[in-house]
């Protein structure tokens, strides 16, 4: 038995990275509002505080561009602790904006925050929102996916929200890491640099954002000009998911035009998703759409349809037991990479640690194919790691350490949600 987690601390760090209506992923390391990490805290602030979990999405689609896009980080406010600023972004939004996305979460959280919903104002809160994510998933489908395969691509490593994954490892290492900004690094003033993504990283970063500001973020130069286009197994399995809960949601708010849009995107995805599986890693996997080749790499990204039913029953039981797999090498569930792989780094930010979010999403696919096992073993070694070493951005899987940021509110959203 483990013990279990102090809700008032999760309520706690929630409320202490309030910035008014929205809520900084930790103060100093990230002082704006995140696109996934927003979506994962509104769901956290339902469980006490349904007005709030209303703002959060609110305030996030403030942000939100003409195009439908929700870029993935709103500047709400100016802070010198965060590189690269609105200055290096150059995106002329009001408010200030990145000029890339996250993976959508916004659809899913929308849908639980309604549902968990006793206010009667409810609905007319949920109806412009629903408006705003059906734009941002028309935004993913033209502008990256222009050629229409129904999967969308990451023209940009932050794009996966999965930042130095081994995933991108062959398709970044294209990328001239010759950025015409200079590199000011905020984060490892923060937090120790061998948890962060290496200097190289941070030029093809900023390379790639440079190049884009030049073409003024027009989504069609960039899907001609991109040097980086992976169809990222997060994004879509996020997205699938996501439209599921906007096809629900449109059954209140929407039009028969509109479910018939979203169930076409839906149907064609799955089939496109299914040409990802990989039957000897028992894994999916991201495509490289430079080099048209599948990336032979096996991530925690690789489980996430089992998050929108995309796997066969016999694909699920196997990917559970690969995730068992993994989790008898180390010691705690599941390693944002593969153990097994030689780049497994366990304190490197995506390159190995256990991510919260992403346990919480396989957890939840697992248990809908009635994988209750599996899903136990992930949600309790979640809880186990949040209760010993508090609310930390991510953890050590080799032996439990929080790391990276502290105080973190996507950890503490995911710990309110394990614990109803
Ligand atoms: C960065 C806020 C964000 C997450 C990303 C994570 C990291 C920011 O932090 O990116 O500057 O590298 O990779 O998923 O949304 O928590």
């Amino acid at each position: 038995m483990t013990s279990p987690i102090d809700i008032q601390a999760a309520r706690d760090v929630l409320l202490a990275n309030d910035r008014g209506g929205y809520t900084v992923p930790t103060s100093r390391l990230y002082p704006f509002q995140w696109n996934w990490d927003s979506a994962f805290v509104a769901m956290g602030w339902a469980t006490f505080d349904e007005e709030r979990a209303w703002r959060e999405l609110e305030r996030l689609i403030e942000g939100q561009w003409d195009d439908g896009m929700v870029p993935h980080i709103v500047f709400h406010a100016p802070s010198d602790d965060y590189f690269p600023g609105p200055d290096v972004w150059g995106t002329h939004h009001e408010p200030p904006t990145s000029g890339i996305s996250q993976p959508p979460v916004f659809a899913i959280a929308l849908r639980v925050v309604l549902e968990g919903a006793t206010d009667p104002g409810a609905a007319a809160r949920a109806r412009p929102l629903y408006q705003a994510a059906l734009a941002s998933h028309r935004w993913w489908a033209n502008a990256r996916d222009p050629e229409g395969t129904g999967l969308v691509a990451i023209l940009h490593p932050w794009e996966s929200g999965m930042d130095n994954s081994p995933a991108w490892d062959e398709a970044f290492a294209r990328v001239p890491p010759e950025p015409t900004t200079e590199i000011r690094r905020r984060d490892t003033a923060h937090v120790g640099a061998a948890m962060r993504p290496h200097d190289d990283d941070y030029r093809r970063f900023i390379y790639l954002v440079d190049l884009y500001s030049a073409l003024g973020w027009d989504p069609a130069a960039m899907w001609e000009k991109a040097p980086f286009k992976v169809a990222d197994v997060a994004i879509n399995a996020i997205l699938q998911r996501a439209e599921q809960d906007l096809l629900h949601l449109a059954g209140l708010f929407g039009s028969d035009a509109d479910r018939q849009e979203i169930a076409a995107r839906i149907a064609k995805r799955a089939g496109a998703l299914a040409g990802l599986w990989n039957a000897e890693r028992a894994v999916f996997q991201p495509r490289d759409l430079i080099t048209g080749a599948l990336v032979d790499v096996a991530t925690s990204a690789g489980f996430l349809p089992l998050y929108a039913g995309v796997p066969s029953l016999e694909q699920a039981q196997r990917m559970a037991a690969e995730i068992k797999r993994w989790r008898g090498k180390v010691a705690h569930g599941v390693p944002s990479t593969s153990p097994f792989d030689p780049r497994f780094e366990p304190k490197r930010y995506w390159r190995g640690p256990v991510w919260g979010v992403v346990n919480s999403m396989i957890a939840e696919g697992l248990a809908a194919y009635g994988l209750s096992d599996g899903a136990d073993a992930i949600r309790s070694d979640t809880r186990a790691l949040i209760a010993a070493q508090g609310f930390a951005e991510y953890f050590d899987p080799t032996t439990g350490e929080g790391l990276g940021g502290g105080s973190f509110s996507w950890t503490a959203a995911i710990a309110l949600l394990l614990s109803r």
